[in-house]
């Protein structure tokens, strides 16, 4: 059986990868994974090159600076989708390293991608009740605004649209133009959602309990959040041109 891929983007997280990876192959054992890593300046590189599974299931993708989520997503994904090319792999999860998203939670994203078939499964903390542990207020609030916000604007039906645990059938990843990718952060999660959404891919949402990071401090920035304001009505205009550019295309 291809093994699920894992790609993880890390900024100076390196006090939580050996409890994160020591939990992720507990619970997929046959996990391969990709950190992204953008020079974090913790001595993570070290830590994975001396690592025993380093180049047989654990990966290490190295960029010069921080140059944010985003850009951090889409490098390792174009990275896994090259590799997928002559060494298949069943599911593209993405996923933070600190801890937030639960290792454990990893088979429900990866039997919902099969048993539903669907082409993106997206880990929601709100379908359930509040299933959030340990975050600021003030955190919460924003997330659950951000959610509102999306559903709004794009009229996208997901109760976690800018949640950024998700697991992507790798042949539809494949099919993504990654180079249209222009956000990071927040509306990075939502962006991606959004384009296979408009494609018309099979969407569907898992229950996860979303905990706040173990160690370190969140990269979150108030210029994170002004980003999403203003890229959530930009890509619903963009889906909507699009739209019609098809349709003209189509039409005799
Ligand atoms: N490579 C890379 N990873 C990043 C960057 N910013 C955040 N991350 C990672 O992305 C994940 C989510 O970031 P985090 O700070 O936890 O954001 P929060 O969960 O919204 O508070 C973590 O694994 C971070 O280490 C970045 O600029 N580059
Ligand atoms: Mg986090």
């Amino acid at each position: 059986m291809a093994p699920p891929f894992i790609v993880v983007p890390t900024y100076r997280e390196l006090a939580n990868l050996p409890q994160f990876t020591e939990r992720l192959w507990a619970a997929v054992p046959e996990a391969h994974l990709l950190l992204v890593d953008d020079a974090s300046g913790d001595g993570t590189p070290d830590w994975v090159r001396a690592h025993p599974r380093y180049n047989r299931s654990l990966f290490l993708l190295e960029r010069a600076g921080k140059l944010g989520l985003g850009t951090a997503y889409v490098d390792g994904f174009k990275w896994v989708i090259q590799r997928h090319a002559t060494e298949p792999c069943s599911a593209v999860v993405q996923m933070d390293a600190d801890l937030s998203h639960d290792p454990n939670s990893v088979p429900d994203l990866l039997r919902a991608l099969n048993d539903e078939n669907s082409d993106l499964v997206l880990a929601t903390r709100y379908r359930d009740g509040m299933r959030v542990t340990n975050w600021p207020l003030r955190r919460l609030m924003l997330s659950l605004g951000a959610g509102l916000y999306v559903r709004m604007i794009t009229g996208m039906p997901f109760t976690d649209p800018t949640g950024g645990f998700k697991a992507f059938r790798p042949d539809k990843l494949a099919t993504l133009d990654l180079n249209q990718v222009r956000s990071d952060g927040y509306a990075f999660q939502i962006e991606v959602t959004h384009m296979g959404w408009k494609l018309g891919w099979k969407i569907t949402e898992v229950s996860i309990v979303f905990e706040d990071r173990h160690a370190g401090v969140s990269k979150m920035s108030a210029h994170i959040v002004r980003e999403a304001i203003w890229r959530v009505p930009w890509m619903a205009l963009r889906g909507r041109r699009n739209a019609v550019a098809t349709n003209q295309k189509s039409s005799p």
